[in-house]
């Protein structure tokens, strides 16, 4: 076999954001810009002799071809092992399953995850740790200094190799398992959850609509819920993974799964509904003409933690990401449990699940997860759910109810406002740092800002610092705005605004949230200019 070392020169902007590297795909597909981001991820690991790697994708348009790159640099530089889904597939859940079982050191997703896919759309990729997470800030920054000073790569002159059969193969010192993507997950659910409760749940009629999207979840929910827990026929839609998710925008939001929200607020409607990204970690849930937010679906879960079976001695602590509302904090209060929270990223919450300071974390932006594997899950939650439905025997709608009852309600939306120039959304931010000093104290709309910061974040295990994170207006009463720049966005700027009221209750908890959020979305584009900086009149996506 012949190895090739190419001449290459650094590639500007090859800078991880929030989760790995997306670009357009028409970026990645220039010469050399896959492969010098792969050297530098094999530079930055102390090189790849030696080691063993998982390598699967969301299945989006150059999924394959990238996989075909990436082996045959990893044959180059003398990798030992690499285990491969079948046709390059793998959810981003389930490689980070797979990095843990079978103890690789590390693995490369490529997705971008809840970004549309094909040749004018978005590709991304990622290295996760061996623990199954993704890279930390530090790994992180470490492939970026090397993007910036590579000069040559390594690649095997090979033809392709055979990734659709699976089986065993071995080419130089490396040795290529071609494997099922589905079966190592599968068994995972299965220690986690009472898959006999939520058997019979169907059993006893219920109903479910799981929409895939068109992306990576559709052969894991159909061999889970179809299969092995016996939900009917169907209940899985959008099943087959295409490359362009068939035109589709892989993001499970009600504007995006608008197909599945038509279905969950019209006649006939089943009892449960979910949907999941392009690249499986992120979920929806709705029940019958019921949305949970995500961080209520966050708070929901960690209340009910003990009626699930893998989860029945109660969780350590539980995290979130400082724009996720704060029900969660007022579960894990209830509970005396310790409740974090961290920068946006999953990344921010691998110390804590290593260091077994909490078990369940997650995201405004429809992560959740837990300590069973380092990445969100999005299947996982829809079968949390299902598993305290199983046993509380009631409808979404009247756990939601009985939530609010019990800890009160935080009303929430996200706005964002996407593909703004750049320099407008920098001014927008600027403007805001300049005004942080002067806000406490200050009453607008009826709410009196009682303190005004830009987050940074102290993380208590390896001791790093993540400044500069998401500027943080709070108000008296426990209300909230917060603007941050989204880091997965590949076309200017994405201004997301966050925004959160809370109602105590006993009343006003079934109010409308764009009627409850009113005053504080009306203050979040006084204080910001967003409309005159940006020409913005609307957000893009209000989730
Ligand atoms: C990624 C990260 C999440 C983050 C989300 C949005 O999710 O893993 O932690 O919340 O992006 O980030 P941003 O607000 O910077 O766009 P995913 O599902 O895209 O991998």
């Amino acid at each position: 076999m012949h190895i090739k070392t190419v001449s290459t020169t650094p590639i500007e902007g090859q800078k991880p954001g929030t989760s790995g590297l997306r670009m357009k795909t028409r970026v990645f597909m220039q010469p050399h810009y896959l492969e010098n981001f792969v050297q530098s991820i094999f530079n930055a690991i102390g090189g790849i002799e030696g080691k063993s790697l998982l390598l699967g994708g969301d299945g989006r348009y150059f999924n394959q071809q990238a996989i075909q790159t990436i082996v045959k640099m990893a044959i180059a530089g003398g990798a030992s092992h690499l285990i491969i889904g079948a046709e390059g597939i793998m959810s981003t859940p389930a490689a980070s399953a797979i990095i843990r079982k079978f103890k690789t050191n590390g693995g490369i997703i490529l997705s971008a995850s809840h970004n549309a896919g094909g040749i004018d759309e978005d590709f991304g990729i990622k290295y996760n740790l061996p623990n199954g997470g993704p890279a930390t800030a530090r790994v992180s920054d470490r492939i970026f200094a090397y993007t910036l000073e590579i000069d040559q790569y390594q690649i095997a002159d090979l033809d392709d190799i055979d990734i659709i059969t699976i089986g065993e193969t071995t080419i130089a010192e490396t040795r290529i398992q071609i494997i099922d993507p589905v079966a190592d997950y599968a068994e995972l659910m299965e220690t986690l959850f009472d898959f006999d409760a939520i058997r019979e749940l169907f059993k006893s009629g219920f109903r479910i609509k799981f929409d895939a999207m068109h992306a990576v979840t559709g052969p894991y929910a159909k061999a889970i819920l179809e299969g092995q827990l016996g939900a009917e026929k169907d209940s899985v839609i959008n099943a087959v993974p295409l490359p362009d998710f068939g035109g589709g925008h892989p993001d499970p939001n009600p504007i995006h799964a608008h197909q599945l929200m038509e279905i969950m607020y019209g006649d006939d409607a089943p009892d449960f509904g979910a949907a999941s990204d392009g690249d499986g970690d992120r979920n929806l849930i709705v029940g019958k003409n019921c949305y949970v937010t995500p961080s209520d679906s966050l708070a929901v879960m960690a209340a009910n933690a003990k009626l699930v079976s893998g989860y029945r001695k109660g969780l350590k602590g539980v995290a979130r990401s400082m724009p996720t509302s704060q029900a969660l904090d007022r579960v894990a209060k209830k509970l005396d449990i310790p409740a974090f929270e961290t920068p946006t990223g999953w990344k921010y919450f691998g110390n804590l699940l290593d260091a077994n300071k909490v078990t369940l974390c997650g995201e405004e932006s429809a992560g959740t997860g837990s300590s069973h594997i380092r990445e969100k899950d999005g299947l996982w939650a829809v079968l949390f759910w299902l598993n305290f439905l199983a046993n509380r025997k009631q409808s979404v709608a009247e756990i939601m109810a009985d939530h609010w009852k019990t800890y009160g309600r935080n009303y929430y939306t996200r706005h964002d406002y996407e593909a703004v120039e750049s320099d407008a959304a920098n001014n927008l931010m600027d403007g805001l740092r300049g005004k942080l000093a002067i806000f406490p104290g200050h009453t607008i709309n009826g709410l009196a800002i009682i303190h005004a910061d830009e987050f940074s974040y102290h993380d208590p295990v390896d001791g790093s610092n993540a400044t500069a994170q998401g500027i943080r207006i709070l108000f008296d009463g426990g209300s909230r705005i917060i603007f941050r720049l989204s880091g997965t966005g590949t076309e200017g700027a994405t201004i997301r605004v966050y925004l959160e009221s809370f109602e105590p209750g006993p009343e006003n908890l079934d109010q409308k949230p764009e009627d409850a959020l009113a005053d504080i979305i009306k203050t979040a584009s006084q204080i910001s200019n967003l409309e005159e900086l940006t020409g913005r009149t609307a957000p893009d996506v209000k989730t």
